[in-house]
């Protein structure tokens, strides 16, 4: 079920001199019909959103200041802006946020002291001299920490320091982004910066703050630098050097929260506090963001927050980056909880209440997918001369394209026991070609299964996408569903067959479980560019990464065949 907004809270009429205007007040009275989301969490983190000049109009404001308890500049405190000049200091915009964003009652949150964009070029150009850099630096953090001292309760001291999927994370130093910091001073340029934010403002808590952090070869590497980092300075002004990590979490549907949990605990063993910085979920296409991506996006952020919950003892702060979606730096992408006219999207409620969202709308994505029966039975893994038990087996028509070419297309049949998924699918229509270096663009077909029937927005355990080229050749995502699985291929007057034994890997498969799954047929042009792709249920082009598309396999008893 989708639980529309506004049966939970009815839409309010203005009452102008306590008469009824008959005109729909959605501002700002509409704001305050929401349940604030700084109430619901007060016993869990602190609520976090960013300022820029037009948040500060109303109804904006008041839709901030209803929700969120604490304020990060989204821009005004970067160094290009607090310093475009070398030691003319500009601070009276930022100063300004600085005390509304305090008066209305939030506190602030500093970002960032450096980084290795958003800095005047005389800064840390390319080539600069190491006294130089370490000079710029230290004053411009001590400077301004020192300005906003007992105004900001954090820092964000370093951003993005980290390249992205390091080779090699133990070695932190190596895995370090070649900014012009780092190639003039080197890897001590962190506890320079770090040192100098401690000194200017020996209460704000210190944060290293980056994206990907759900990537673990980056979080292990940050992991590592944390770690070396606060053992050397156990005792900086009375603490270690490093009192936070901030994830700031630009996420997308298939991004993995088992991914974003495991990173979050390796950090919490740590000892040092988290924080999620800049939080935000893209979800559709061009600002259009269909019914059944709002509900996917609301269960992407329920199943982020049933984490966050659950680790609230170590996370200080939960900051979305973006009031609503046209002001987000992805508005195309629609990541925010809020619409352009204020009003909560699904994604709010997902964060509201996350276990209530996951129950109420899970059931919902599947509604429409299409349903198919396997029959029980135990064929030979030969596309050649297809065994004869799969004449019982019902056609599964393999024809939805996704791109504008019609190419190839097939029929694909199913059956099962008790230790494998066994599917033949027949091929017509293929120029035949695997002159492509990519598996998927080759003449093939592909199997995708949800053993457990999740419908995740990302693989789990249990999921898997098998591929077999007409000439036989085999590829699996991810790679270890490869063992046990065993295929024959066959190439016939311009079609192929291909037949797959698919192990069950997590499952006791019984009579009337159900699975997701659903199939694919990759057209290859005689020149070996990818023509078409045919499906039988997930016109989504997300299997690969997303199960909420596939269709339905019902397991049939024997007695049925
Ligand atoms: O949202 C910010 C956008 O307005 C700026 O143009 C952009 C410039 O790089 O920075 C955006 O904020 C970034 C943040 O400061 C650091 N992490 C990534 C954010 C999104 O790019």
């Amino acid at each position: 079920m989708v639980v529309l907004p506004f049966l939970l809270f009815p839409a309010c009429e203005n009452k102008k001199n306590g008469e009824k205007t008959g005109e729909m007040k959605i501002m700002p009275a509409g704001i305050e019909n929401l349940p604030s989301l700084k109430k619901q969490y007060e016993d869990y983190f602190l609520m976090g959103n960013i300022v820029s000049g037009p948040v500060f109009e109303s109804p904006r404001f008041d839709l901030l200041i209803h929700h969120f308890n604490i304020a990060t500049a989204e821009n005004g405190m970067k160094p290009d802006a607090l310093q475009r000049e070398k030691g003319a200091f500009t601070f009276t915009q930022a100063d300004e946020m600085a005390d509304k964003v305090i008066a209305a009652g939030m506190k602030m949150h500093g970002h960032t002291l450096a980084w290795h964009q958003q800095s005047p070029g005389w800064m840390n150009y390319e080539g600069i001299g190491r006294d130089e850099a370490v000079e710029n630096l230290e004053a411009h953090t001590k400077t301004v920490a020192e300005h906003f001292r007992g105004r900001v309760v954090s820092w964000d001291v370093l951003n993005e320091g980290v390249s992205d999927n390091p080779p090699l994370p133990e070695d932190w130093r190596a895995s370090l982004r070649q900014t012009p910091w780092y190639k003039a001073i080197g890897p001590e340029y962190i506890e320079i910066v770090f040192r100098a934010a401690r000194q200017a403002d020996p209460e704000a808590k210190l944060y290293y703050n980056d994206y990907n952090l759900d990537n673990q070869n980056k979080a292990l590497a940050v992991y590592a630098m944390v770690k070396e980092l606060n053992e050397k300075n156990p005792d900086a002004g009375g603490r270690p050097l490093i009192d936070g990590i901030g994830m700031q979490g630009h996420y997308r549907l298939g991004t993995n929260p088992e991914h974003v949990a495991l990173s979050l605990e390796r950090f919490i063993s740590l000892g040092v506090e988290i924080s999620i910085t800049e939080l935000d979920l893209q979800a559709g296409a061009d600002s259009v963001l269909s019914e059944r991506q709002a509900v996917e996006q609301g269960i992407a952020y329920a199943r982020l927050f049933k984490i966050f919950k659950e680790h609230a003892r170590s996370i200080a702060r939960i900051t979305f980056w973006g009031l609503e979606d046209s002001m987000s730096w992805r508005a195309a992408q629609n990541p925010t909880l809020f619409d352009k006219d204020l009003k909560g999207k699904p994604a709010f409620y997902g964060v509201l209440n996350p276990d209530a969202y996951i129950v109420e709308n899970s059931g919902g994505i599947s509604k429409d997918a299409k349903q198919v029966k396997a029959l029980y039975g135990t064929p030979r893994i030969d596309a050649a001369n297809p065994d004869p038990q799969w004449d019982k087996a019902a056609e599964i028509p393999v024809d939805q394209y996704l791109m504008a070419w019609q190419g190839a297309k097939g029929t694909a049949k199913t059956l099962w026991d008790t230790e494998a998924l066994y599917v033949l699918v027949h091929v017509n229509g293929a120029v035949i070609n695997k002159a492509s270096q990519n598996a998927y663009e080759q003449d093939s077909v592909e199997v995708f299964l949800d053993e457990n029937n999740g419908k995740t927005p990302y693989y789990e355990k249990d999921d898997g996408q098998y591929r077999v080229n007409f000439a036989g050749e085999r590829s699996f995502n991810p790679p270890s569903a490869a063992e046990g699985f065993e295929s024959a291929a066959a190439v016939h007057d311009g079609s192929y067959t291909v037949v797959m034994k698919i192990p069950f890997r997590t499952i006791r498969p019984s009579a009337g479980r159900l699975a997701g799954f659903d199939l694919q047929i990759n057209g290859a042009s005689a020149q070996g560019l990818r023509q078409s792709v045919a499906v039988w249920n997930d016109v989504s082009g997300e299997s690969y990464r997303d199960t909420s598309g596939f269709g339905i396999l019902e397991l049939v008893s024997l007695s049925q065949n």
